[in-house]
Order: C-alpha cells, then sequence, then structure tokens
C-alpha cells in the first residue's frame, strides 16, 4: 500500500470559483450553525439572507460543509435546503474532519472546521454568530472547544459576536490571550457576550473601520505570526438581549444539559436550543440579527483586504 496522500477532494460552487478567479472578495461561512444551531426552517432563511448581505456588500458568500467525503466551498440553494433539513449530519472539527473526508460522510463544519477549510480554499475572512470557548464548570469538565486552539493556528480573521454567554466568557479570553489570538473590538472596548452588546469585560485590541482591521491582519502576516483573530462585533442596540435578563434562562439551560449528562459536542446545540425555548424565540431572533450584522462587517474586512 502506498503512504501517498491523496488529493484534497474540494469542490467550489460555480459563483466561488467565478469570484476567486476575478480576485474577488469571498467570505466563508460556517455550516453548523445551520445543521446544529438553530432549528428549520429558521436555518435556511437565515443562511440565505446571510449569503445575500454579503452579495449586496460587493463580495461572495462560500458557505463550507461536508458533504458525502468531499469539502463544498459554496453551497447551492438545494445543497444548503437539503443540509437544513437533515438531521443526523456529523458536527465536524478538527479532530474529525479528516474522517469525514475519508468514510464519505456529510457533515457541518464547526467554526474550528470552517477555518480549516477557508484556508486551504485561500479564503481569510470568514463570518459566523460566536464562536466556542471555555465552557463554565471547564474546570471540572475541561470542555474547551477546539475553535480556541484553531484560531491560535490557522490564518483566518473571524468576525463574531464575543462569545455566547452561556460559556465563561472571561476564562474564554483568557485561554485565547495564552494562545496568542488577538481579540479585536469593532467599535468597542467592552467584550460583546452574543445576545447582549457588552459582557463587562474589556476587547483586548480595538478598532474602528474594516481597512485598519484589514491592515492589521496584513502585518501579522508580514510578522509571519501564525493563527488568526476574532473580530467581536457587538449586536445591534435594537436587537440585543440585556445579560441580566438572559442569565436566568441560561442558568436553566446549563443545568438542565447537566443534569442530562449532555457531554462533548452535544453541549452547544443543546444548551443553545434549550436558552431558544426558555426565551420563546427571542433569543435565536437575536442571534438571526448578530450574524447578519457579522457578515456585513466580514464582506467589508474582506474588500478591504483585496486592495
Ligand atoms: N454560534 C452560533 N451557533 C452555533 C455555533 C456557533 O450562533 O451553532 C457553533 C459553531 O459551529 C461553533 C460551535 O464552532 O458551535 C462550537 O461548538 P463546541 O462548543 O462544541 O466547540
Ligand atoms: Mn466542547
Amino acid at each position: 500500500m502506498s503512504d501517498q496522500a491523496p488529493q484534497l477532494p474540494m469542490i467550489y460552487s460555480a459563483e466561488v470559483k467565478e469570484a476567486l478567479a476575478a480576485g474577488k472578495p469571498v467570505v466563508a461561512l460556517e455550516s453548523t450553525i445551520i445543521t446544529h444551531g438553530m432549528p428549520y426552517p429558521t436555518n435556511i432563511e437565515t443562511a440565505l439572507m446571510v449569503e445575500d448581505i454579503i452579495r449586496a456588500e460587493g463580495a461572495t458568500p462560500a458557505t463550507i460543509a461536508i458533504l458525502e467525503g468531499a469539502i463544498h466551498v459554496g453551497l447551492e440553494q438545494n445543497q444548503l435546503e437539503a443540509l437544513a433539513q437533515s438531521k443526523d449530519v456529523m458536527k465536524l472539527s478538527r479532530a474529525d474532519l479528516a474522517f469525514a473526508l475519508a468514510t464519505g460522510r456529510t457533515g457541518s463544519t464547526t467554526v474550528a472546521a470552517t477555518m480549516i477549510c477557508a484556508h486551504r480554499a485561500g479564503l481569510s475572512v470568514f463570518a459566523t454568530g460566536g464562536i466556542g470557548g471555555v465552557h463554565r464548570g471547564a474546570e471540572e469538565s475541561f470542555d474547551i472547544s477546539a475553535d480556541l486552539q484553531e484560531l491560535a493556528q490557522t490564518p483566518v480573521i473571524v468576525v463574531s459576536a464575543g462569545v455566547k454567554a452561556l460559556l465563561d466568557i472571561a476564562k474564554t479570553l483568557e485561554v485565547l490571550e495564552t494562545l496568542g489570538v488577538p481579540v479585536v473590538g469593532y467599535q468597542t472596548d467592552d467584550f460583546p457576550a452574543f445576545w447582549s452588546r457588552q459582557s463587562g469585560l474589556p476587547c483586548p485590541l480595538r478598532l474602528d473601520s474594516a481597512k485598519e482591521i484589514a491592515a492589521f491582519h496584513q502585518m501579522r502576516q508580514a510578522l509571519s505570526l501564525e493563527g488568526g483573530m476574532i473580530v467581536a462585533n457587538p449586536v445591534p442596540f435594537e436587537d440585543e438581549i440585556s445579560r441580566n435578563e438572559m442569565e436566568s434562562d441560561i442558568l436553566e439551560a446549563i443545568d438542565e444539559a447537566n443534569r442530562r449528562n449532555v457531554t462533548a459536542k452535544d453541549v452547544t446545540p443543546f444548551v443553545l436550543s434549550r436558552i431558544a425555548e426558555l426565551t420563546d424565540g427571542n433569543s435565536l431572533e437575536t442571534n438571526i440579527a448578530l450574524v447578519k450584522n457579522n457578515a456585513k462587517i466580514a464582506a467589508q474586512i474582506a474588500a478591504s483586504l483585496n486592495v
């Protein structure tokens, strides 16, 4: 048997192929938010809206997923729809991305896996809702998202509304600092907490324009620093839910996850969907608003990197 590496199975959508060939800005999007982050049909509606926001800013969206053992960079509408309706796809991260490719499986990509695929495709900007982080009680559970390590090693700018308030935000920021991952507040000094504009914790860095963020990224490249950065973009005022208002529902959802022994990959999807139920869908509305907001800034950063 040969130990030669197989060729990477990577398929570009027509739209993305054309944009890359023309040197136009492209923004990567993840698919776990579609399969595990939002219920159907809100997930497909949001995915399509987010893609349109990126197009309206003059960039091209590249939603990334693994379909039957191939990395898809850019999904056609029927592929997005199938993913949005599927119930048993894998939630893929660094540890199992190649497993899905080697075994011909279908899976959605988390922030970590999307960064890996985006980088292989030559993309430097990626919009999501919120990255994974250090879970509350991690000193017992050791539950720390692989997204953090990925940010330390893969050079992609991730635009996120901070980290989900269900996590331990202070510990997440400490780990990011240890890993050397820049955390840049976009027009804010206060690190955002996903549904809320403020976490009460300071953003280590702040920049106020897409152009400055692009320049910072390019300087990191000039220094040959590995890894990416987080651009923390607060949810718009009119869509936010205050931290106080969220906290009791967060506590209840986490408590339920613990009582039911929900662990590993299942924690984030379980807690997110319980919080959506407990808030009568309000948290989901805010989630949609913040992803759209992140897509817009990501498109502007991608355009700034291109000039
Ligand atoms: N943000 C959302 N919804 C999500 C996620 C993030 O608004 O569903 C997903 C992302 O794909 C992220 C993942 O990478 O949750 C983190 O999962 P974990 O905590 O298991 O690493
Ligand atoms: Mn985890």
